[in-house]
């Protein structure tokens, strides 16, 4: 009889400020992390590397849409003799009091368990190897691994099977090129308990920019790794084939992937040609457009949505953050070059800078209503996040920082702010979701929709997800899905216990009152949907965002008058201007 290794991948979630995990009947987006592993994991087990006595049982669970039955689990282990592996994967710093919650059990079984992702590689890059509660994961057994899996899975399974995990793998200084590795990979039952059946694949890491905010750039570096068109090509037919067509690709910012054309090519083949619809969502820079083609040939692949980093219209505040490639006298025509693609634009944007006081961030959202054409608009608190600069230098000058990692999810606020206290800065941040996703905004966003040439159908979705996610569930859009699941046994260990009695009625409670809302939200949307597809006059929209980018913009809008830093960075573009006419003669 062949031994059988027993590999359980899990993508731990994260506590609700309610106590509980964060888990749905359907989450939003399969884990990319779990499916770089599962690829890695599978060539594993398809190259036998136990060698040819041994069989793989290879499982991928995302805890955001499954429930880890950790006794189930226990008894599966026991049955091979504990022959096997649990890697907790791409587990972030929020997941991370989560991640080592779902482990203690299972060492306490007996069973390995090794855990990697951003906490862990963010930490190992900037901080001192100890930091944070890194040690917490040792004194239980767990092996730590930094950096990226390609080409060292093999490695660490070899040891899981002879009962020799090391404490720590630490990859970080040698960053793999990520060209020919195995793709990507999930099976069609565990993608489809994810909502609008996507998959998702990284062509590419890297980004060359230096936020001061990012953590990406410490953990995958500055330079661009990506995979070949061929590659690419692979995972969409893969996909294909289990009837798999939409992708969420996620490099941070596909704009820098030196090979993003040849793969924009081979996307639009596989469009135009082989005739798979592919709709695609990408995350770009404010700058992308200035990029010969960029934006023609994204829409010629298939992207139908495109997340951009415009994190905010303040040059002071962007300046603060080292992110001075964002130049918000781009912004229109960044955005307008978006729209006469129909390319749905979604825009992160950062609140809690060191300008920012509640009053700036109501003035700066009615200016980006009014004056930038701008879909969903996303809002997150400016964090700083294990592994980023920031984070270091607060960490080195021993700043507070909130002890608690399951708050750093770019939802609360971890540290002091200069103008504001932290439950400010945590109420603005709430009600901002409520000043832009009005219902006259609303409507706004649709009509401009109509003569962008969107789907309304579409937009409508997204702008319910957005608007109803913060107000109903007090939860970030990105962490959502739908019918949100709670168990008595998935509380935070560290809280006090509920009893049955009271638990129970609570969440029979919650989910009632909770959907009604949300289909009360839904029938508003909807209503302001059907009267703008009755309005005869509804293709002669206009307004100041769609307006084209004018001369006289400078002296005309908000967004480039209401503040010092628009003023200097407009007499700075004007100082360039002087300068190349003067160069040119
Ligand atoms: C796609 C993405 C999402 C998607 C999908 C989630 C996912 N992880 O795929 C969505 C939109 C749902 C999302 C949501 C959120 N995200 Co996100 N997301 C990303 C993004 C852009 C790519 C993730 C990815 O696929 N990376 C590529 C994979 C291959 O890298 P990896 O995860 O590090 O895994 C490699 C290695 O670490 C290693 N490895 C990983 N695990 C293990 C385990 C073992 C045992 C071993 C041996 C190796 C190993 O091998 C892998 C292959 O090399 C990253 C940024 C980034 N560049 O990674 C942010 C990022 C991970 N997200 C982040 C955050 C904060 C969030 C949210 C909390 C935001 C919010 N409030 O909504 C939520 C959390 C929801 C959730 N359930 O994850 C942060 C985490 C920062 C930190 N220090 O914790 C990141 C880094 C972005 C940032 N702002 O800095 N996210
Ligand atoms: S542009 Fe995005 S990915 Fe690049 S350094 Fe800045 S925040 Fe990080």
């Amino acid at each position: 009889m062949k031994r059988r290794f027993q590999l359980v991948l899990i993508k731990p979630s994260h506590y609700h400020d309610d106590g509980y995990v964060i888990r749905w009947w359907r989450a939003l987006i399969p884990s990319n992390s779990l499916a770089a592993v599962y690829g890695l994991a599978r060539e594993c087990a398809e190259c036998h590397v136990l060698g040819s006595d041994v069989e793989f049982d290879i499982d991928a669970i995302d805890e955001t849409n499954t429930r880890i039955n950790i006794p189930k689990l226990i008894r599966r282990f026991r049955r091979h003799q504990g022959f096997g592996l649990v890697a907790l994967v791409g587990v972030q710093s929020n997941q991370y009091p989560r991640a080592l919650d779902i482990a203690r059990p299972l060492r306490a079984a007996g069973i390995q368990v090794a855990l990697g992702g951003f906490h862990v590689s963010g930490c190992l890059s900037m901080l001192d190897g100890k930091a944070i509660d890194l040690d917490r994961a040792r004194e239980c057994g767990i092996s730590l691994f930094a950096g990226e899996a390609e080409g060292r899975l093999d490695l660490v399974i070899k040891d899981a099977a002879a009962g020799a995990l090391k404490p720590l793998y630490n990859f970080m200084k040698e960053l793999p090129n990520i060209g020919g590795t195995p793709l990507p990979f999930l099976p069609a039952d565990v993608v489809k308990r994810t909502l609008g059946h996507n998959a998702s694949f990284d062509a590419g890491r890297g980004c060359p920019f230096q936020c001061s905010f990012c953590t990406i750039i410490n953990v995958q570096g500055r330079q661009s790794r990506y995979r070949s068109p061929d590659d690419v090509e692979k995972i969409v037919r893969e996909n294909w084939a289990q009837g798999i067509f939409r992708f969420f690709i996620t490099d941070d910012n596909f704009a820098r992937n030196k090979e993003w054309e040849p793969i924009f090519d081979r996307l639009a083949k596989l469009r135009e040609v082989d005739k798979i619809p592919l709709a695609l969502m990408i995350q770009v820079d404010t700058l992308c457009h200035k990029i010969p083609n960029f934006v023609e040939k994204a829409k010629r692949a298939g992207v139908t949505r495109v997340f951009i980093g415009l994190e905010n219209i303040n040059p002071d505040n962007l300046a603060a953050a080292k992110k001075k490639q964002n130049k918000i006298t781009e912004y229109r025509k960044m955005l307008l070059a978006w729209k006469a693609q129909s390319i749905i634009t979604l825009a992160g944007y950062i609140l809690g800078f060191p300008s920012d006081t509640p009053e700036s961030i109501r003035r700066d959202i009615a200016i980006i209503q009014r004056e930038l054409p701008l879909d969903i608009l996303e809002f997150f608190i400016l964090t700083p996040l294990p592994g980023s600069e920031d984070h270091q230098t607060l960490w080195r000058k021993g700043v507070a920082m909130d002890a608690d990692l399951n708050k750093y999810d770019v939802e609360h606020a971890v540290t002091d702010h200069p103008m504001m206290t932290r439950s400010e800065l945590e109420a603005i941040y709430q009600e901002a979701w409520a000043l832009y996703y009005t219902p006259k905004h609303i409507e706004t966003l649709l009509k401009r929709a109509v003569v962008t040439k969107i789907k309304l159908a579409s937009l409508a979705k997204l702008v319910v997800q957005f608007r109803a996610m913060v107000m109903i569930e007090k939860m970030h859009p990105l962490q959502s899905g739908v019918l949100r699941m709670r168990r008595i046994s998935e509380r935070r260990p560290e809280l006090p216990p509920v009893s049955a009695l009271t638990f129970y009625p609570r969440y029979v409670f919650d989910v009632l009152a909770n959907n009604l809302k949300l289909l009360a939200m839904i029938w508003q949307v909807v209503k302001i949907k059907r009267r703008i597809e009755h309005d005869p006059d509804r293709h002669r929209y206009n307004d100041q965002a769609l307006a084209p980018v004018a001369d006289d913009d400078e002296e005309t809008l908000d967004l480039l008058t209401k503040t010092q830093g628009a003023k200097a960075a407009i007499a700075h573009q004007h100082k360039i201007e002087d300068l190349i006419r003067a160069a040119a003669g």
